[in-house]
């Protein structure tokens, strides 16, 4: 394990040190109603960063009551649009004149590369900017009728807002909660996972700066059991916008029903990495590394699953051994880092466990899988060859730097492989072969499909899991329909 650079952003030191570190209630910083906290650890160091307020119901039920009051007097949806579009624009260019320290924070807590966490700041700061042009086109249409009415459909914020968001990319995640629901003027409550907080107290300072009213955006931090399960109990909050584990996902949906919530759920994923004999075999071997170790592989679109045409098994699997074991491990603010620690012991141990699950499964282990140093939750990228579709290693999510390469004999049975799985999140094609490429991108059954790229992400383009990988789409043109309702009028003549 490298060391950390001592060249650390001050601004972000600083907000470790001195920020807020309450809740964000109609426009204040509170401390929590029981006037309990939490500690915040740097995954590199496994030492406590600060300590933050922890919501519980209490708080939850304040900050629900902010919002709706938000929501309706004085109203933040019937604000002129081009007041909430200027906002939003305000929002981007504050995150964007503050993304070194926005990224510093985020590396600290979460663990990521600086790179990584400069990608995930840039993400979010689009985000505001891509749904800051959608306050004014939130149209309705005129219906047809006999000329004796007027027919015609109002889109309309759906209300409260409850999102409830993870640890592997806080900021980013908190953007595509925010940016969309306020855009068409929804209000919301936000609770960051109890990991990794610090960079959304952060963006709830800019969100003030940038002039958003007094509880459009309320955040409270703490844990899923508690504050998570109120927000979505909530009879006054409308909609949840979850992104976490399929398990939870799935209580998040049943508890729901109770109150008739709308709801999107962004979930886990298992997804493949085919590379075909005709690939720039170069490059795919490059992104096949970059699949499975980016954000230490806790990424849901993580291609987790690499296919390789039987024909080049041996040697892309040796190269990409070779690749992963010349990864630079280290804290993510050290520049030279290309793979940070895991964000969390709990999921440290889930990875570990999973090394041992590869094993008892018979598959060969032929990269890592030991912990490195001893201070720091990092752990070596490994791969495991000769792993079969249907081992343990290839149908749950590790979440972890760990790979199964599993070899393929021709086109049909790599989507055969590569759809038998429980999710549906993503999917990476390698290959020169034009028709071969929409054929196979057509035939799995993945929310993304990118075909010669991975990773690739803009808010332009929808996003969201297939099967049990997710409910709805966030981003693009279809999140329109994540955050309004649509209200049919009649008027007779
Ligand atoms: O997730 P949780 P965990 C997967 C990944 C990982 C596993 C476990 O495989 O190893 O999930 O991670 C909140 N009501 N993903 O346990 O618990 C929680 O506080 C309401 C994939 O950390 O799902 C946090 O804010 N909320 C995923 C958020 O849910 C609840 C990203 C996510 O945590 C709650 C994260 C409850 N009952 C993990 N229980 C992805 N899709 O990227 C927890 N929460």
């Amino acid at each position: 394990v490298i060391e950390t650079d001592s060249r650390v952003n001050q601004a972000a030191l600083n907000f470790i040190a001195n920020g807020p570190k309450h809740l964000l209630i109609d426009g204040h910083w509170v401390p929590a109603v029981s006037g309990r906290t939490f500690d915040v650890i740097d995954p590199a160091t496994e030492q406590v960063l600060t300590r933050v307020a922890e919501a519980d119901k209490a708080d939850v039920e304040l900050a629900v009551q902010a919002a709706r009051r938000a929501f309706e007097h004085p109203s933040w949806a019937t604000m002129s649009p081009h007041a909430r579009e200027a906002c939003l624009i305000r929002i981007a260019e504050l995150i964007e004149a503050n993304a070194e320290e926005l990224a510093t924070i985020e590396s600290l807590d979460n663990g990521m590369p600086m790179g990584m966490a400069h990608f995930s700041v840039t993400a979010a700061a689009n985000t505001f900017r891509y749904y800051a042009g959608w306050p004014t086109k939130a149209y309705g249409k005129t219906n047809p009728t006999d000329g004796s009415s007027f027919s015609y459909t109002l889109r309309e914020p759906i209300g409260v807002c409850g999102a409830i968001i993870p640890w592997n990319g806080p900021f980013m995640f908190a953007a595509w909660k925010i940016a969309p629901a306020i855009a068409f003027g929804n209000t919301v409550v936000i609770k960051p996972s109890e990991l990794t907080p610090l960079s959304i107290l952060r963006l709830g300072e800019l969100l003030l700066e940038a002039g958003l009213p007094a509880g459009v955006v309320n955040i409270v931090p703490g844990y899923g059991q508690t504050v998570g399960a109120a927000i979505v109990e909530h009879p006054d909050v409308d909609k949840i916008a979850f992104t976490g584990s399929t398990a939870v996902g799935k209580g998040i949906l049943r508890a729901s029903a109770d109150t008739m919530k709308k709801v999107t759920l962004e979930l886990g994923g298992k997804s493949p990495f085919v590379i075909f004999p005709d690939a720039d075999l170069d490059k795919a071997i490059q992104m096949a590394v970059v699949g499975f170790t980016g954000n230490s592989g806790q990424a849901c679109t993580a291609g987790s699953r690499v296919f390789i045409h039987e024909s080049i098994y041996e040697e892309v699997a040796a190269k990409i051994v070779a690749i992963a074991n010349q990864l630079v491990i280290g804290p993510g603010l050290n520049p030279a880092t290309q793979m940070g620690p895991i964000t969390t012991e709990k999921q440290f141990e889930k990875i570990e466990s999973y090394v041992a699950i590869g094993h008892a499964d018979g598959a060969t282990l032929a990269a890592g899988g030991a912990r490195v140093g001893t201070k720091g939750f990092f752990i070596q990228p490994t791969v495991f060859t000769h792993v079969t579709n249907g081992m343990r290693l290839a149908q749950e999510e590790i979440f972890g730097p760990v790979v199964a390469l599993i070899a393929f004999t021709d086109e049909d049975d790599a989507v055969l492989q590569g759809n038998d799985v429980s999710y549906g999140l993503a999917a990476s094609i390698w290959t020169k072969d034009l028709n071969r490429a929409h054929r196979v991108a057509s035939a799995l059954k993945a929310g993304t499909v990118w075909v010669n790229t991975m990773y690739e992400m803009d808010p332009i383009s929808p996003f969201g899991g297939f099967k049990q990988s997710g409910l709805g789409k966030e981003l693009g043109a279809e999140s329109v329909d994540a955050y309004t309702q649509i209200k049919s009028v009649v008027v007779r003549y």
